[in-house]
């Protein structure tokens, strides 16, 4: 198994219930280092960006109007199969079809309000990150 490098965010519904510490503990406990963190106010346009690939989907101005309903917290997760784990941390998109112990099945309210984003793939995360950090902002530990 490699190193690798993922995007995460706390998503507005998170950031309100103040469930941030609680979420990267689960980052922490599973072994994954957060090498950059930044909470922001994203814009329409940032987040019409990043979720352009679902733009023709249904939910999409829901989606858009959604993540910027408020704070976000925006970090990178470096660790042993860090994609495929924190999708496993997440759990389902929809909390209710999501595994006990997931983030998604603990904390969130809805498929919309799901309190978490991870990237899917390797490719993605690289674009991920690259969309929201510079690479002065990423801290990677040696240790
Ligand atoms: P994410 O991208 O946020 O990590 O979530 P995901 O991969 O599990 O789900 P994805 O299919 O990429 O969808 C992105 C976000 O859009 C909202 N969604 N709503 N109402 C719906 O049917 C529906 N489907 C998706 C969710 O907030 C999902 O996280
Ligand atoms: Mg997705």
């Amino acid at each position: 198994m490699a190193v690798e490098r993922t995007f995460s965010i706390v998503k507005p519904d998170g950031v309100q219930k103040n469930v941030i510490g609680e979420v990267y503990r689960r980052f922490e406990q599973a072994g994954l280092k957060i090498i950059a963190a930044k909470m922001v106010q994203l814009t329409q346009a940032q987040a019409e960006g990043f979720y352009a690939v679902h733009k023709e989907r249904p939910f999409f101005k829901d989606l858009v109007k959604f993540m910027i309903s408020g704070p976000v917290m925006l970090q990178v997760l470096e660790g042993e199969n860090a994609v495929a784990k924190n999708r496993e941390l997440m759990g389902a998109t929809d909390p209710k079809k999501a595994d006990k112990g997931t983030i998604r099945a603990d904390l969130a309210n809805s498929i919309d309000e799901n309190t978490v984003h991870g990237s899917d793939s390797l490719d993605n995360a690289k674009i991920e990150i690259a969309y929201f950090f510079s690479n002065t902002e990423i801290c990677p530990r040696t240790r």
